[in-house]
Order: C-alpha cells, then structure tokens, then sequence
C-alpha cells in the first residue's frame, strides 16, 4: 500500500537533491517510470539527476528527457535515491557504486521477487507496471500531469503490458490510459516508434531465430536461440525480448516459452521466460538464481548455450508437469 512515510520522504524539505535509477537493459518501463518520477519531483521543486549504466535504446529516444540521464558514474552529492522497476538494487548495475549508504532509498516496484531492498519501498505485483505506480504518486502528492508526463507513463504502460494484452492489464491500468490520453498525445506514434522501427538487419535475423523455434515432446516448452555472432551483426537485437520471444509463446498449447541468448564472452547464457499462464516461471527463474513476475521473469546462467537450454528445459519441464 501507498504509504503517507513514503509520500512524506518524497516531499520533505530536507531532501534538495535526488538520484534517481532504474535497472540495466532499460527498456519502456525502466525509462518511463525514471523520467515520470524526475519530472514529479522536480515538479516538487527537488533537482534530479537520473543514471543509468545503459543507454536507451533507439525506439525509445523520442521520450522527454532521455537525454539527460546521466551514464558516468562519478560521485553524486545526493540526499535520497529513488529507484524505480527493479527487484533488487543490484539490477541498476554499476550505477550501484554511486549510493551511499547512509541516504535513504526508496524502491518503488511491481515485481514479485523484490527484495525489499530501500528504507522505504512500495512494492505492488498486482501493478502492471512501475509507470502505472508512479502516475499514482503524482495524484498522491497532488502534482498535475503534463503532457511530456503522459507520454513517459504512457510509454511505460504500453511496452510492460505488452500493449494491454498481459494478465497484469487491469481495469485501473485502463483508466489510467484514459486519463493519459486526455493530454493528447498521439498514442499511434507512440507504438509505431517502440514496436514498428527494427531495422532491415534485425527483422531478417528475426527471420532465423524464429526459424530455430524448438519444443519438447509434450509441446508445453517451446524456445529460441539467440546467438552471440547475431548480436555482432546488429547489437540492439538483444534488446528485441519481447518481440521476439511471442513467437514461442504464440505456439499452440505452450505453457512456457524461453529464449537463450548467447554471451560467448563471459561463457553464460541470458534466459528470458514467459508463461501463458499455468506455470510460475517467477518460480523457475528462481532456480537459476534469477527472477522477476509469475508470467514473466529471467535469469543469468554460466555454461555454453547447449548446457543451459539442457539444463533450463529440464526444469521447465517439471514445473509444467506431466
Ligand atoms: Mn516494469
């Protein structure tokens, strides 16, 4: 629950400057809900800085304020830190060296494997996502939304929801919308920029990976691989999960889809997991050290690619049952 602790943090007086970040691989969401939550505060008459140890990726530049976030990670004289759409601080990767432990730092997050992490943390897995959290922050704290605000949340709604399809689309969500795009913003511009603008090169290597679909006798698991020499031809493919991953998930009578992507350099391989609804793959990630929402979540694991799909599958397959 949205507490009045954590709404008085936010405002207090005390609090001139904040750090705010969101976790690595920035995607819709991470960024949407970082720039939304700047915006608020400065609305609150606070400065902001904004880091993050990636940049964002292409389709997302059109957002307000992506070029101001801040990517070296030199010393920041802060006085809290707000992090928002990670499950553990470890997720906002090197920006991890800027906080201090004695600043106080609010998590604000909506996946289910957060570790409560903050001094102070709103954790909400019914949410569907960190933008819709933070557009209730705004009316919390009695701050107007402007349309740049709208245009960040609604960004940030569209591409974790997966364009309203996903369980954790609610009728709130919708509502959300709805106030949203009372700010006019033009909606159709918004999802031709963030889900019709690969480039040439990746919808042909799309073309291989979903050509490399595999499934598992029952045909519960289906998956793609995503090689290291395809990320060489065309780096922001890595980027590409959701896009890309719908396809094993679109698969007739699939309850788990995955997709390995390969990391030759560090010899581990990225597994992103989804579930069509059956199974926890909260819970499956969480085998392998990783983590995240019970029909979406992911893990890092070591070994060659052929070891971890063996090793993955073979989990998967006693979480699906049979
Ligand atoms: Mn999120």
């Amino acid at each position: 629950m949205l507490q009045k602790k954590l709404l008085d943090e936010l405002r207090k007086k005390s609090h001139k400057t904040y750090l705010v970040s969101a976790h690595i691989h920035l995607e819709g969401d991470a960024l949407g809900s970082e720039l939304a939550m700047a915006r608020l505060l400065r609305a609150l008459g606070k400065k902001v800085i904004v880091v993050n140890e990636d940049f964002a990726p292409l389709e997302y530049e059109f957002l307000p304020g992506v070029g101001d976030i801040r990517h070296e990670m030199k010393k920041i004289d802060y006085d809290a830190a707000v992090i928002v759409d990670c499950s553990d601080v470890s997720r906002i990767g090197k920006v991890a060296s800027l906080i201090c432990d004695n600043k106080p730092m609010i998590n604000i997050d909506h996946h289910i494997s957060n570790t409560m992490f903050g001094d102070f943390n709103w954790v909400k897995p019914k949410a569907s996502c960190a933008s819709e959290m933070v557009y209730e922050l705004y009316g919390a704290l009695g701050v107007e939304i402007k349309k740049e605000d709208a245009i960040l949340l609604y960004t940030g709604i569209l591409a974790d929801t997966g364009s309203f399809r996903y369980a954790t689309t609610s009728a709130w969500t919708h509502e959300v919308v709805s106030r949203l795009m009372r700010h006019n913003i033009d909606v159709y511009q918004i999802h031709r920029r963030i889900n019709e603008s690969f480039s040439f090169r990746t919808i042909q290597l799309f073309g291989k990976i979903i050509a490399s679909i595999e499934t598992d006798e029952t045909g519960k698991i289906a998956w793609l691989v995503m090689r290291q020499h395809m990320v060489k031809i065309e780096p922001t493919l890595a980027d590409q999960t959701d896009a890309l991953i719908q396809f094993a998930r679109s698969l007739k009578g699939v309850e788990v889809a995955l997709l390995f992507k390969e990391v030759r350099k560090s010899r581990e391989v990225r597994i992103n997991l989804r579930s069509t609804g059956k199974v926890d793959v909260n819970a499956l990630a969480h085998v392998f050290g990783g983590g995240g929402h019970r029909m979406a979540s992911g893990a890092t694991v070591r070994g060659s690619l052929k070891q971890v799909v063996a090793r993955v599958v073979f989990e998967a397959k006693r979480k699906v049952g049979r």
